[in-house]
C-alpha cells in the first residue's frame, strides 16, 4: 500500500518518486511506502495553502466551525478503522487507541469548532485623548505543524484544528513512523468539505521534509511536538526568519509520592503514568519518588502490579503493554536499561525483549522498574521515552523538591499527598508546565498545555493555540 501526499485535495505520489518503508512494529514487517517528499512538494503545497488563504480567512466563523465540527463527527463515525490503522501503525494497543487517541482526535476538531466562536479580543479606551484601541486577532497565513509518532492522530490534529480554526492554511507532516491515520484524515476532510488547500498534508523524513517547511520563506509559524534536539535544531533554523514558533518537546517527569496519599488510587495511576502506551508518551512519569516511610510497601505492591502487565500484541484485549514503535527506539531504550545497570541501578522487575507467539519480530519489551540510589544518573537525567522507570526514597519535602527540578526538563510533574499546604508550597514550586495532584493526564482542554526548560516554549490548548495561531494588531483611532 502507497500512502500519498494530499496537496490541494488531491491525492499525489511525491515529485521524485522517492519512497520510505513503512513497519509494523507489532509484527517487524514492511506493510506499506510512504513518500518521501522534497523541497518541491512542500513548495506545491505552499502554493495551495497559499493560493486558498484569502478565501478561508474571510470564511465566516460559524462556517469554519461547521466544518469542524463535521470533521470532528467522520472521526467519531471511523473510529474502529482510525483506531487500527493506528494501533497498526504505531504497535499501541487497539483498545487504548479507540479509547483514547481516536476519540481525542476527534475532541481536537469539537473543541476548537467550539473555542473560535468565543473567541474575542480586547479594546482600550484612552481616556482623556478621545480615542479607542481595539486589537484585532488576524490569522498568520500558511502556517506548518510537525508532528510526532507517540499520539499519531491526537497530536497531529492537536496541532491542525487550531490552526485552521484560527483562519489559516496549513501544511503538515506527520511522523514518518506513523503516517498512516494522518492520510485516512486527509479523506475526512474532503469528505467534511474543508476546501482544498486549506489543509495539506504532505508525507516524508524530518530531515527532507520537516526541514523543507522550517526552512520554507513564507510559512509564517511552526508548531513542533517531538524531540528537544529536533526542536534545538527547528529553533536555529526558524530563528532568523522570524518565524512564530510553538515548541513541545521531552519530559523526564517526576511522581512524587507522600504516605499521606490514597494508596490504592495512588497506585493504580501511577500503573498507568509509568508504563501506558508503553512509556511514550511525554507526560509519563519516569521518575518516581517516594516518602521513606512508605517505601518498602510501594517497592513491594508496584512491583507485584507490574509483573501482571501483559506485554502482547496490539490487537489482544488482554494486553495492555503493546510494542514500541520502531526497532531503534526499542534498541534506545534497551540501551538505557544497560546504562542503568552500569551506573548501579538495580532492575527489579523486566528489562528484557518479549518474544510474542506468532509476532517474534515485533518491538516488545517488559515494563521495567529500575531502584536507583541517586537521582544524578543517566537514567533519572535523560528521557528514555519507553516503559522504564526509576523508583528511590526521599525523606525530606526540600529534597524531593530540589531533585524533583534538578533536571534539564520542566513538561509536567505529579505530586501524591491530601496535604494542603504541601499542595500549595510544593505546586508553587515544582518547575514544570503543568503539576497534576491526586491525578495524571487529567485533561480540560481550556487549559494552558506546555512545558518550561528544555520541554518548549509556547503553550498550546484553548484560547493559547488560538492566540499562537494568529497574530494581534492593534488599531488606534481618534474621535
Ligand atoms: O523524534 P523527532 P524522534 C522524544 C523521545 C524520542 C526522541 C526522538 O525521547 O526518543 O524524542 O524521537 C520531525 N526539521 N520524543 O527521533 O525526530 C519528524 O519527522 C523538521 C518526545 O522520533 O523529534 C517527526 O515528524 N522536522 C516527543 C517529528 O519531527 C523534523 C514525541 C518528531 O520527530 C526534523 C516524540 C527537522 N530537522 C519523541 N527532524 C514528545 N514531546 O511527545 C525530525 N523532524
Amino acid at each position: 500500500m502507497h500512502i500519498q501526499n494530499f496537496i490541494n485535495g488531491n491525492f499525489q505520489n511525491p515529485l521524485s518518486n522517492d519512497w520510505i518503508p513503512n513497519y509494523n512494529p507489532s509484527s517487524g514487517d514492511v506493510y506499506g511506502q510512504i513518500p518521501n517528499s522534497s523541497k518541491e512538494d512542500v513548495d506545491a503545497a505552499y502554493e495551495a495553502a497559499n493560493l486558498a488563504f484569502n478565501r478561508w480567512s474571510q470564511t465566516t466563523l460559524e462556517e469554519r466551525s461547521r466544518i469542524l465540527l463535521k470533521i470532528s463527527e467522520l472521526i467519531e463515525s471511523n473510529l474502529d478503522r482510525l483506531a487500527k490503522a493506528e494501533s497498526k501503525d504505531n504497535g499501541k494497543p487497539l483498545w487504548l487507541a479507540k479509547a483514547i487517541d481516536i476519540p481525542r482526535a476527534s475532541s481536537n476538531f469539537r473543541f476548537f469548532a467550539n473555542a473560535i466562536t468565543q473567541f474575542a479580543s480586547e479594546s482600550h479606551e484612552s481616556i482623556g485623548q478621545n480615542a479607542i484601541n481595539y486589537t484585532l486577532r488576524q490569522p498568520l497565513g500558511v502556517v506548518g505543524c510537525i508532528s510526532p509518532w507517540n499520539l499519531p492522530l491526537y497530536l497531529f490534529t492537536w496541532k491542525i484544528a487550531p490552526a485552521i480554526a484560527a483562519g489559516n492554511c496549513v501544511i503538515a507532516k506527520p511522523s514518518e513512523v506513523t503516517p498512516m491515520t494522518a492520510y485516512l484524515l486527509a479523506e475526512i476532510c474532503n469528505e467534511a468539505g474543508l476546501p482544498k488547500g486549506v489543509l495539506n498534508i504532505v508525507h516524508g523524513l524530518g530531515t527532507t521534509t520537516g526541514q523543507a517547511i522550517v526552512e520554507h520563506s513564507e510559512i509564517k509559524a511552526i508548531s513542533f511536538t517531538g524531540g528537544t534536539s529536533t526542536g534545538v535544531h527547528i529553533a536555529r533554523t526558524a530563528a532568523p526568519m522570524f518565524k512564530k514558533l510553538s515548541l513541545e518537546l521531552g519530559g523526564k517527569n517526576p511522581n512524587i509520592i507522600f504516605a499521606d496519599c490514597d494508596y490504592e488510587d495512588m497506585l493504580t495511576t501511577t500503573v498507568r503514568s509509568s508504563f501506558a502506551n508503553q512509556g511514550q508518551i511525554c507526560l509519563c512519569g519516569s521518575r518516581i519518588f517516594i516518602e521513606a516511610s512508605l517505601y518498602e510497601k510501594f517497592k513491594i505492591d508496584f512491583i507485584a502490579r507490574v509483573t501482571q502487565l501483559k506485554v502482547g500484541h496490539p490487537s489482544d484485549t488482554e494486553t495492555k503493554v503493546g510494542a514500541l514503535v520502531s526497532k531503534q527506539h526499542l534498541e534506545k531504550v534497551m540501551s538505557y536499561i544497560d546504562i542503568a545497570k552500569e551506573e548501579g541501578g538495580i532492575v527489579l522487575t523486566g528489562g528484557n525483549k518479549v518474544k510474542v507467539k506468532g509476532y517474534e519480530n515485533g518491538y516488545y519489551l517488559e515494563p521495567t522498574i529500575i531502584e536507583v540510589t541517586t537521582d544524578e544518573c543517566r537514567v533519572n537525567q535523560e528521557e528514555i521515552f519507553g516503559p522504564v522507570v526509576t523508583i528511590m526514597p526521599f525523606t525530606l519535602e526540600d529534597q524531593v523538591l530540589d531533585m524533583a527540578n534538578k533536571v534539564k526538563y520542566g513538561l509536567s510533574a505529579t505530586l501524591w499527598t491530601n496535604d494542603l499546604k504541601r499542595t500549595m508550597r510544593l505546586s508553587h514550586k515544582l518547575q514544570a508546565g503543568i503539576v497534576w495532584v491526586n491525578t495524571w493526564l487529567m485533561r480540560d482542554l481550556r487549559t494552558p498545555f506546555g512545558g518550561v526548560k528544555n520541554s518548549g516554549v509556547g503553550r498550546e490548548g484553548g484560547f493559547e493555540a488560538l492566540r499562537f495561531f494568529t497574530e494581534p494588531k492593534n488599531v488606534c483611532i481618534k474621535y
